[in-house]
């Protein structure tokens, strides 16, 4: 069991998904995609890897931030290595400071990556350095989850710190995520990249009923898109209802290609005010 963790947006969910050879988590340029853990897994011959994406680590007293960071926290001493993804094209601050005072406390093993080497970076050689003098216990990889590059020699090493142990899931799983839960997740990908400002942070997706037609070669799946305002309805409605189509179109045509089935899409945006101040629905939503 692997443990990915970093600052928001340094690419923990594009790795994972490079890692374990398909769409396991949900990626956006917009800090916080995702929001629960989710689990990628890998198998080839030297074994089985168990990859859990988590939340990215974010200092802030909001609500949803703190049940996001309490549950990075807590994944760290559950699993048998820490893969720790640090963006090398951004200056460190003080939550990758914070992260690092987190991981210099745990005893399980580490591995850093330094990701991003597709990109100009030109502090990356100070970055390198930086973590070295910071986490001198831990092995350091640098890597392009984007392309690719270096990510083999990453599995490598992150097999070469694992326990032996009996596999979790047969060999063809990437992920143990049910349908329900990666349609809406796709959906929510899809919402956050057609909208901008607040209404992705103010997005969360609901389905409410899936059935299987036409002899199982079609799924159709209804729920919601739900947001907190009014005027963030307006906005992920569209004029004319151009953007939840354009969103129910491109989640459809992923879909499509994720499960053996034709996906079809019933979506209606409704407001559900003050959603990430209620207790319930984050302990629901994050776990
Ligand atoms: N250039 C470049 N961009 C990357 C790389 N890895 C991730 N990204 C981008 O960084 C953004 C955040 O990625 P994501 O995986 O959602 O980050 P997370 O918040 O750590 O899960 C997305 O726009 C990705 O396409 C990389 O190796 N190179
Ligand atoms: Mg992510």
């Amino acid at each position: 069991m692997v443990a990915v963790v970093g600052r928001p947006s340094a690419g923990k969910s594009t790795l994972v998904n490079a890692l374990c050879g398909g769409k396991v988590s949900i990626v956006s340029p917009v800090p916080q995609t995702t929001r629960s853990r989710v689990k990628g897994i890998h198998t080839s011959a030297p074994g089985q890897m168990v990859f859990i994406d988590t939340p990215g680590y974010h200092l802030s007293q909001k609500k949803l931030n703190i049940y996001l960071t309490d549950l990075v926290t807590a994944t760290l001493n559950e699993v048998d290595v820490v893969l720790y993804v640090v963006d090398g094209t951004r200056l460190a601050g003080q939550e990758e400071h914070a992260i690092q005072s987190v991981l210099r406390g745990v005893r399980t093993p580490l591995v850093v990556c330094l990701n991003k080497c597709d990109a100009p970076a030109p502090a990356w050689a100070a970055a390198r350095a930086a973590l070295a003098l910071a986490l001198p216990h831990a092995e350091l990889r640098e890597i392009s989850a984007l392309t690719g590059a270096g990510v083999e020699t990453l599995r490598a090493a992150l097999f070469a710190k694992a326990p032996e142990g009996e596999a979790m899931y047969p060999a063809e799983f990437y992920t143990d995520q049910e349908p329900e839960f990666r349609i809406s997740e796709i959906i929510r990908e899809k919402a956050m990249l057609q909208t901008r400002e607040e209404v992705p942070h103010a997005l969360y997706v609901r389905m409410e009923d899936l059935e299987m037609r036409d002899d199982g070669a079609t799924l159709w799946a209804r729920g919601f898109i739900c947001v907190e305002r009014e005027s963030q309805k307006g906005i992920v409605v569209g004029r004319g209802g151009e953007r939840i189509k354009a969103i129910v179109r491109d989640a459809e045509k992923e879909l499509c290609e994720l499960f053996p089935y034709d996906v079809k899409l019933d979506m209606r945006v409704k407001v559900d005010r003050e959603w990430r101040k209620r207790d319930p629905l984050l302990r629901r939503m994050i776990r």
